[in-house]
């Protein structure tokens, strides 16, 4: 202490009031220099953003919310390196759905996150009902669609595209089976709960791909009542399968498994939705269509943190714009489904893919 105040006694005051100013000023350089660097005339906030993943469920057993929590991951890493840290906070919101306002709710009263992200068709009504009185709380909604919200960017998958894909592949697989036998195909649908997306685009699409390969062919559609019950997913595939479905399409998160080992145990197929599903019970499951939410979760973060994210619109993608996709190229494929099966699917991808077959929504 003796020694400190000798040191400022002996240094004139003159001297330490410069001292002081050249220190404040290369500090204050410093911080713009380092500013101009990330995004200009931006505020602190902006350039540290912050983004929370919402999982309305759980990750486990849903891929499409897996690669929510990936490419949002992904895109802040790329742009950690750039601009600073973007943080990135996952959130599992549980399946009982009559929490998730209030949680969402808690998250935008926080005022902690630039942008919150989700996915699933409930989301965007959830959200607009959220921003009424947060209004500066910003969402970014995958797999749902709502246009005309100033905080509100949606993105949604041609899914027509999609089940169509999935409901033509079943019904191939099924029409081999019958060996040339004058019967109709009778394919099976197990979704985890009824959504206006499940009735309205995704089961009918799929009759509609089926009834391409086969007018007669009919689809017996179950629903588990929740995304996680494997028992109940079983149970309800082998009833199916008794009343002679052959090819089941499995769209319930978690119970997926069980209609999987039903399928398995009866000798029927199972068509995988959303992700490659092959290696789940390679023999089994026969086809695979999916939707590259991990790259759309990316390049949407990417918008964002840019700046270049336009809120207040509601985007839908599919197989020509390389979101929607069927499955081809992998051995599990390629040994579980005959050739001339194959190039019959192969054919119409390409007819969807160069617009030949056009599947309005
Ligand atoms: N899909 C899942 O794979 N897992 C889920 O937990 C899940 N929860 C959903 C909850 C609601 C309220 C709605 C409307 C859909 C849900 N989906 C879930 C379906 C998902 O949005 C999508 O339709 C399917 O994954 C097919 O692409």
């Amino acid at each position: 202490m003796k020694c400190h105040d000798r040191k400022h006694r002996r240094m004139p005051r003159r001297v330490v009031v410069f001292l002081l100013l050249v220190w404040i000023g290369g500090i204050k350089g410093f911080a713009l220099g380092s500013a101009d660097k990330s995004q200009k005339g931006s505020g602190d906030r902006e350039r540290h953003p912050s983004i929370a993943v919402f999982i309305p469920g759980v990750m486990s057993g849903s891929p499409i919310y897996e690669m929510l929590a990936e490419g949002v991951k992904q895109a802040a890493a790329e742009k950690s390196n750039a601009q600073g840290q973007v943080t990135v906070t996952v959130i599992e919101g549980g399946f009982n759905q009559a929490e998730w306002e209030g949680r969402i709710t808690a998250l935008a009263a926080s005022a902690r996150y630039d942008l919150i992200v989700s996915s699933n068709p409930s989301l965007p009504a959830i959200a607009a009902s959220v921003s009424a009185k947060f209004p500066k709380q910003r969402f970014l909604l995958l797999d749902g669609a709502l246009a005309g919200k100033p905080q509100i960017y949606t993105l949604r998958y041609k899914q027509r595209e999609q089940a169509y894909m999935a409901g033509h592949i079943a019904a191939l697989v099924a029409e081999e089976a019958l060996q040339g036998e004058n019967k109709a195909v009778r394919l099976g649908l197990v979704a985890g709960q009824e959504y206006p997306a499940m009735n309205e685009v995704i089961l009918p699409a799929y009759r509609e791909g089926a009834q391409q390969v086969d007018p007669k062919g009919t689809v017996d559609f179950r629903v588990v009542g929740n995304w996680f019950d494997a028992g109940k997913g079983a149970e309800l595939a082998a009833d199916m399968i008794r009343g002679g479905a052959t090819v089941i399409l499995s769209i319930a998160g978690g119970a997926n498994e069980g209609v999987v080992q039903a399928a398995f145990e009866a000798g029927a197929k199972v068509v995988w939705f959303d992700t490659n599903g092959y290696g789940v019970r390679p023999g089994t499951v026969v086809g695979s269509a999916v939707v590259y939410q991990d790259k759309a979760a990316y390049e949407q973060t990417i918008r964002f943190l840019e700046g270049r994210l336009p809120f207040g619109k509601a985007e839908q993608l599919g197989v020509a714009e390389g979101y929607v996709d069927f499955i081809e190229a992998d051995p599990d494929y390629q040994a579980s489904v005959s050739a001339p099966v194959r190039e019959k699917q192969r054919i119409l991808i390409e007819q969807i893919r160069s617009g030949v077959l056009r599947l309005e929504e």
